[in-house]
């Protein structure tokens, strides 16, 4: 069985939700973040040397980075439900966005996320930072009145990896002003499988982290 190396209010949330989606079991191992530094514990760095979440084992296969974990289930679990295949037209569109979620977008939302818990050391940067969340959330939300969903009509996994970007960018407080983020968050919340996956993975509030550091 799949197993999750899981670690409370991160990246691997989504795992738990795309593996719901697709109906594959899987165990969650869970790991729970410092609560002053918000760091994951030492323990994970036994499953891989950096220490981040999430990773999975599917038998032999350790793999972390969520990109590749989301490809790599949807390619392998998902009988082509959630990820168009090699030669379709929609499958450059879907590499994109799977890999513009931690390429491009993580980017300045970690940037807003540093500004806000580290308060003055990023003051300098915080113009810039905010204006470059701006350009991409701007970009989202002009892409999002082309179809509900990533690709289209229907979810797909690229979805669920532009998930917690998003999500993160909501906690921030960044995305106020747009109603088609928003709906798209409020529309994957509702999804049977997220809630259960919620259940699963135990509380995922983002503005858990988002306090300033002491
Ligand atoms: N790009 C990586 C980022 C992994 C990452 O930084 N994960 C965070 C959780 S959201 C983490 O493990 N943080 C705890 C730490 O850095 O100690 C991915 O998408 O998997």
């Amino acid at each position: 069985m799949i197993e999750v190396h899981h670690l409370n209010n991160s990246r691997s949330q989504r795992i738990l939700w795309l593996l719901e989606e697709l109906s594959e079991p899987y165990s969650i191992i869970p790991y729970a973040r410092d609560a002053k530094t918000v760091l994951a514990p030492d323990s994970l760095r036994a499953v891989h040397p950096l220490g981040k979440s999430p990773v999975i084992q599917d038998g032999d296969v350790v793999l972390p980075e969520s990109g590749a974990i989301v490809e790599y289930l949807a390619d392998r679990y998902g009988a082509r439900r959630l990820a168009p295949e090699a030669d379709a037209v929609e499958r450059p569109r879907y590499l994109y966005w799977l890999h513009y979620a931690e390429g491009s977008l993580m980017n300045p939302v970690l940037l807003t996320f540093y500004s806000a818990r580290f308060g003055e050391a990023m003051a300098p940067m915080r113009a810039r930072v905010r204006s470059q969340l701006a350009l991409h959330l701007d970009f989202i939300e002009a892409e999002l009145g082309k179809s509900p969903f990533f690709l289209g009509d229907s979810l797909s996994a690229a979805d669920v990896q532009m998930s917690f970007p998003l999500e993160m960018s909501a906690a921030l407080g960044a995305t106020e002003n747009y109603p088609r983020i928003t709906n798209f968050l409020d529309r994957i919340h509702d999804r049977p499988a997220y809630k259960t996956a919620l259940e699963k993975g135990g509380r995922y509030d983002m503005s858990g982290i988002m306090k300033p550091a002491t």
